[in-house]
């Protein structure tokens, strides 16, 4: 049975973002050396995360991350538990990329059962065209970067998990202000970050998910809708004039 949680929270609903996914890097003498014992046939080294942006502590919602990687890989059901402050992780070594499911189990103060996510482990630089490959094999020291951001909704939450998720947070939103006004993220003694909803304003190395990311994505967004409908505008022309030409045919061939 649920342990006590008070009443729910009626038309509260409340975020925690996230990243998860992987990072690769091949197999290389000098950059990244095969340690003793790995097959052969293994040609990376990879990890599988999920963890706060700007590696916000996770633990107070999230207790423990499992992670199911190809049959094929020994022991592959993985259970990591939350150690605060830090990231659910799990490093690997192999040769194929698959999909992993990566289930999350809360705390039990918020009665959420546990959700799963999907995430293809990406070993081989790939995109839309071979520039964007090209770009990731020539940044971040040729790792294969594959993350995702993500928000954790918590719809209509107990009161008592609810206290556990504001209790020394920060608003989502920063507060409105003139230029001086900062975001402030809170740190314990230890340099984990406190129960923060925050997007970061700025990307750091490392750090790619930030309202900077966010306004990059919606210009090039908006860019490509402009486009697409200059796009459509050219091919409505186009099929105008070949229908006045169409008619202008018509009308000659009916005059013999
Ligand atoms: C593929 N369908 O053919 C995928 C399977 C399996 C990857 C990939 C084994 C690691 C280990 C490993 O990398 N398996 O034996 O520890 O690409």
């Amino acid at each position: 049975m649920a342990p006590q949680q008070g009443k729910r929270l009626k038309g509260t609903q409340i975020f925690r973002p996230f990243i998860y996914g992987t990072t690769a890097l091949p197999f290389h003498p000098l950059h990244n050396p095969k340690p003793p014992g790995v097959p052969d046939d293994h040609t990376h080294s990879w990890t599988v995360f999920v963890k706060g942006i700007d590696d916000v502590d996770t633990t107070y919602w999230l207790r423990r991350v499992q992670f199911k990687l190809h049959e094929s890989i020994p022991n592959h059901v993985r259970m990591v538990e939350g150690e605060k402050g830090k990231a659910f992780v799990l490093h690997e070594t192999g040769w194929g990329e698959f999909e992993i499911a990566i289930k999350l189990y809360y705390v039990p103060e918020s009665s959420e059962k546990p959700q799963t996510l999907y995430h293809h482990l990406r070993l081989h630089p790939y995109g839309r065209t071979e520039e964007e490959k090209e770009i990731m094999r020539t940044t971040n020291n040729g790792q294969v970067i594959s993350w995702s951001y993500e928000e954790q909704l918590f719809n209509e939450p107990y009161e008592s998990f609810y206290e556990i998720l504001t209790s020394g947070a920060l608003p989502a939103v920063p507060p409105k202000g003139g230029k001086g006004a900062k975001e402030k993220l809170v740190r314990s003694a230890g340099g984990v970050l406190e129960r923060s909803a925050m997007i970061p304003l700025v990307n750091r190395p490392g750090q790619m998910f930030s309202r900077e990311t966010e306004q990059v994505e919606i210009k090039k967004l908006k860019e490509a809708m402009i486009k697409i409908e200059e796009m459509a505008r050219k091919t409505k022309d186009e099929v105008e004039k070949k229908e006045k030409r169409l008619k202008e045919l018509k009308a000659d061939s009916a005059k013999g």
